[in-house]
């Protein structure tokens, strides 16, 4: 029998992108959501040191941990995932790739894990900042897609992008200045590999 991918992640986080290419390739993989306490554990830290999921385990056993890793690796094995090799199209692909990585991924977890970063008195002024710190990178967005960040066809970065949009604290607010980017969440929202995944979570 085959054996099948293993992702190791939580339920509506981070591991959400993983589901949505290893569905979008047709490719049945596990997974499992541990709680809090078993990702400070050393067993965990063998797959991640820093104790964050996404974790994938490969067919072949190996272990991947990082998003940016992860989709790379998952883009490399399934060559529809992301434009083709040379292309200009490569290149804007990973250019995406890195700013939603380092910058709208990392200011996400600011806002969601605030106490990681600031005492409780400082909460509002890290969340606004972190606020302020994507918008340049939304308003770029906003302004280049078309209507998927490197043209007609969706990609990695796309499954990315949608992932990391729907975390937003004030969705609303985001879209409602980013109608190219609201449109981009809703045809985003009924791909067949993202219905299939966030059916699943239900
Ligand atoms: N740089 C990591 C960040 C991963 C990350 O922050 N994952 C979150 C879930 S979305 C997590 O594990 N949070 C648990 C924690 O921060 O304690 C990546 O890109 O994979």
């Amino acid at each position: 029998m085959e054996k099948r991918y293993q992702v190791i992640g939580m339920r509506g986080a981070g591991s959400l992108i993983v589901e949505f290419m290893l569905t979008a390739m047709g490719k049945d993989y596990d997974i499992s959501f541990p709680e809090a306490d078993e990702m400070r554990q050393a067993a965990f830290r063998t797959f991640n040191p820093l104790g964050k999921v996404p974790v994938l385990i490969c067919p072949d056993g190996q272990t991947i941990c990082e998003t940016l890793a992860i989709t790379a690796h998952l883009f490399e094995a399934f060559p529809q995932l992301a434009p083709p090799v040379g292309s200009a199209a490569r290149n804007r692909h990973w250019q995406y790739l890195a700013m939603l990585a380092t910058c709208i991924y990392p200011a996400y977890h600011r806002q969601h894990r605030t106490e990681y970063y600031a005492p409780d008195s400082a909460f509002d002024a890290v969340r606004v900042l972190a606020v302020v710190e994507q918008a340049p990178a939304y308003d770029f967005i906003e302004e280049t897609l078309c209507p998927f960040l490197c043209g007609a066809t969706p990609f990695a970065a796309d499954f990315y992008l949608y992932m990391l949009a729907r975390w937003d604290l004030d969705r609303d607010g985001l879209l409602a200045k980013r109608p190219k980017l609201a449109a981009f969440m809703v045809a985003m929202r009924t791909h067949p590999a993202v219905d299939q995944v966030l059916a699943a979570q239900r």
